[in-house]
């Protein structure tokens, strides 16, 4: 094999050398446009991320300030980009006998003054309501009513003290009435976001952070654990439920009660039953009417979600399931089956769970309503 060095084949005497790195630099170019755009293809359709369709005050205020920055910065842009494009061809060299050199400076206090100034001001412009945004932002209005956020991987837990309630995945709140979401976490640090309701806000171990929400309208809002929690962290989401007071009054009446004690016999028994010896106990909440049956997990202990109300979420393991492709049965199954397979690194572990156990802990499920 001979070698060729490479001065030998210049680059000017291949132009098919050239057109092909050409080609490789527009094909990644191309390819890493696309890549960015698909990012915001997922985020968009049924669950939009977007901080563009504020439907709360402080959202609001996020988004006022945002425009407010994007305004001056796109001003600041067009005139200083017009400026050099200006000078460029003012100043640009002619090559001819008249061309003159421009005069020349050195040192002009009056330039230096208005150079300094100018963007002081506008540094001002944007830091002081900047900074009172950030204050406000963090405060709670007295008589907030109190949702605690726990943070677990990889799930949200919401507990309302005043009312006596724990739920997980979806925070259920009132509609136009403040709330003061007091957050902590049981494991890593998360950051609980809900775009449409207000900014992102950590979830600390053995701390308190708060965050007011209040939501403008009735709906449902997404958000998402916005801090790398481990494995799973993809397949952490939260989900805002905005309901009118008197029914949200009727939720709350509903998630206070107790759920039935299935009777022996009954197909809910069998599904009963399978919980009770498959070590599901261990983990999982379930309040029943029957006092004496119920299964508290202490709040210090390891948990999983409470399971008293689980079939009134309609939403589980983090609010990613049910899929879009899967009906809320297959999804319950698939999950029931093997817990890690759908969130790698879950702490509910594949319980070898025979079909007939998982169907019949499907229909008791079902029935905590
Ligand atoms: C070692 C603790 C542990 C055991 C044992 C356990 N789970 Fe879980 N379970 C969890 C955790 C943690 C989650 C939340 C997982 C996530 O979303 O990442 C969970 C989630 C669930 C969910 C979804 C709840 C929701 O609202 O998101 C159901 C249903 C469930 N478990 C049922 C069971 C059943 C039935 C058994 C017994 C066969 C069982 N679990 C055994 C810890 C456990
Ligand atoms: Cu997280």
């Amino acid at each position: 094999m001979k070698l060729v060095a490479r001065s030998e084949t210049p680059y000017d005497a291949d132009p098919m050398a050239r057109f092909r790195q050409h080609l490789t630099r527009t094909t990644g170019l191309i390819g890493t446009a696309l890549l960015l755009a698909s990012c915001q293809l997922f985020e968009t359709g049924d669950q939009p991320l977007t901080t563009f369709e504020p439907q709360s005050p402080a959202a609001e205020r996020i988004d006022d300030l945002f425009w407010l920055v994007f305004w001056i910065a796109t001003v600041v842009f067009v005139l200083v980009m017009g400026a050099i494009v200006v000078i460029l061809f003012v100043f640009r060299d002619k090559k001819s006998e008249d061309a003159k050199e421009p005069k020349q400076l050195h040192g002009s206090p009056k330039l230096e003054v208005i150079w300094t100034v100018i963007p002081a001001l506008i540094l001002a412009a944007i830091a002081v309501p900047t900074v009172s945004a950030v204050f406000d932002l963090t405060e709670c209005e007295d008589g907030a009513m109190v949702v605690e956020v726990i943070g677990h991987q990889w799930w949200f837990e919401y507990h309302y003290p005043e009312e006596d309630i724990s739920t997980a995945n979806v925070m259920v709140i009132p509609v136009d009435q403040p709330v003061c979401a007091e957050m902590t976490s049981d494991d890593v640090l998360h950051n609980f976001w809900v775009p449409a309701l207000h900014g992102k806000r950590y979830l600390v171990p053995g701390q308190t952070t708060i965050l007011p929400l209040e939501a403008s309208e009735t709906g449902e809002y997404w958000g998402h654990c916005a801090e790398f929690c481990g494995l799973s962290h993809s397949l952490m989401r939260a989900r805002v439920v905005a309901m009118e007071d008197s029914e949200f009054e009727d939720w709350v009446g509903a998630q206070q009660e107790p759920t039935t004690l299935p009777a022996e016999g009954t197909p809910e028994w069998d599904g009963y039953q399978v919980f009770l010896n498959k070590a599901c106990t261990q983990c999982h909440t379930v309040r029943f009417d029957d006092e004496t049956a119920s299964i508290i997990i202490p709040d210090e202990a390891f948990n999983g979600p409470e399971l008293t109300h689980f079939a009134s979420r309609e939403v589980f393991a983090g609010a990613v399931l049910p899929g879009s492709d899967q009906t809320y049965q297959q999804a319950l199954k698939n999950w029931l089956a093997n817990p890690p397979a759908i969130k790698p690194g879950s702490y509910m572990p594949n319980l070898a769970l025979t079909e007939q156990e998982i169907n019949d802990l499907i229909v008791w499920l079902e029935s905590n309503e």
